[in-house]
């Protein structure tokens, strides 16, 4: 028997997978955006701009902790590599979170069309997180702050639990890989908790990153040396789950996933746009239906349909 619970194993899974469709279809589509006749080229948006390579691993990081810390006002969320924006902006959604700020991101199939559209295209939403976004306050562009910003944000405030999704890329300015030097500065004293999440997805851009090239052990053995304790998570749901754990002390997750996971090509090439010209290429096309079919969003779009803006069962 899981201690997690099956069904919450499952829903989890399936945000991942709902979240992960959401993020293809703001990168590509510009109507059909539930699949619903034969997609043609002409229901590609004319210019592809933005990144896919890092959104699974946002919505694994995302799905679980927002799962995790569901009821705790006190939980934040600070996202290294920005250019993932539509996988947040996905989450944002589902969660009811852009209809706050923005009337027209509805719960419904309205919304779902609305943001999908929007992404990348003229006068909507941009290909990067912005201070547009619900709980954006930097607009980032230069990788290596984000662990540096969780433990400036936790100061002072022993109540917060701030996590921090940082690039394997993004480790590897002077200011990311110093910031780890921040936990033995800061523990002990008045501050909050700072969740670090090492997203180990092998690339930055396209060249190999780094500390995806370094043994588990020497990993480890650079984590410990700055005083954390090293947790390593990925796509098992349930013991990702396990090690959010309140019983762990200073832990440092390294979350390994592949870069571009369930996309036509992965690692080097999933960076941003993987089929670069669906729209004039047949054979492109196909692997874009492939891969956007490949969610069955069909599967999960209604139960979504079905809760009302505040991310509740509307029960009228
Ligand atoms: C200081 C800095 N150097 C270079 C870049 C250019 N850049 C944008 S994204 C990226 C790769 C980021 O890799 P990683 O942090 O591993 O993110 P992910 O693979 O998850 O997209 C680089 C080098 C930048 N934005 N900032």
């Amino acid at each position: 028997m899981s201690s997690v619970g099956i069904a919450k194993i499952e829903k989890i899974r399936k945000r991942i997978r709902l979240c992960d469709y959401l993020v293809v279809a703001q990168l590509y589509l510009k109507d059909d955006f539930l699949l619903k006749r034969e997609l043609s080229a002409d229901d590609i948006k004319p210019r592809l701009l933005g990144h896919w390579g890092t959104c699974h691993g946002i919505n694994v990081a995302y799905s679980n902790l927002k799962t995790r810390f569901a009821d705790n006002p006190n939980f934040s969320f600070i996202l290294g590599p920005g250019h993932g924006f539509p996988a947040l902006q996905a989450n944002l959604w589902l969660d009811g979170e852009l209809a706050k700020i923005d009337p027209k991101a509805t719960l419904d199939e309205a919304g779902l069309e609305y943001v999908c559209r929007n992404f990348s295209w003229p006068d909507g939403f941009p290909s990067h997180a912005s201070p547009i976004t619900p709980g954006v306050i930097t607009e980032g562009g230069e990788l290596g702050y984000a662990l540096a910003n969780a433990y400036g944000f936790s100061l002072g405030h022993p109540e917060k639990i701030t996590a921090v999704l940082i690039g394997d890329g993004e480790l590897e300015t002077a200011t990311g890989i110093d910031s780890l030097n921040l936990y033995n500065l800061l523990d002990g004293s008045n501050n909050g908790t700072v969740l670090p999440i090492l997203h180990l997805n092998g690339y930055k851009i396209s060249a190999p990153s780094i500390y995806a090239r370094k043994s588990e052990r020497e990993l480890n053995e650079l984590i410990r040396g700055f005083g954390f304790t090293p947790y390593w998570v990925g796509e098992d749901v349930e013991d990702f789950q396990l090690k959010l754990n309140d019983n762990i002390k200073a832990p440092f997750y390294i979350m390994k996933t592949e870069k571009g996971e369930g996309g036509p090509n992965r690692h080097h090439q999933a960076h941003q746009i993987p089929l670069k010209e669906p729209r004039n290429n047949p054979d492109e096309l196909e692997q874009l239906k492939e891969w956007l079919r490949s969610y069955r969003v069909e599967e999960l779009i209604e139960d979504v349909f079905a809760t009302n803006n505040n991310g509740e069962k509307d029960d009228r």
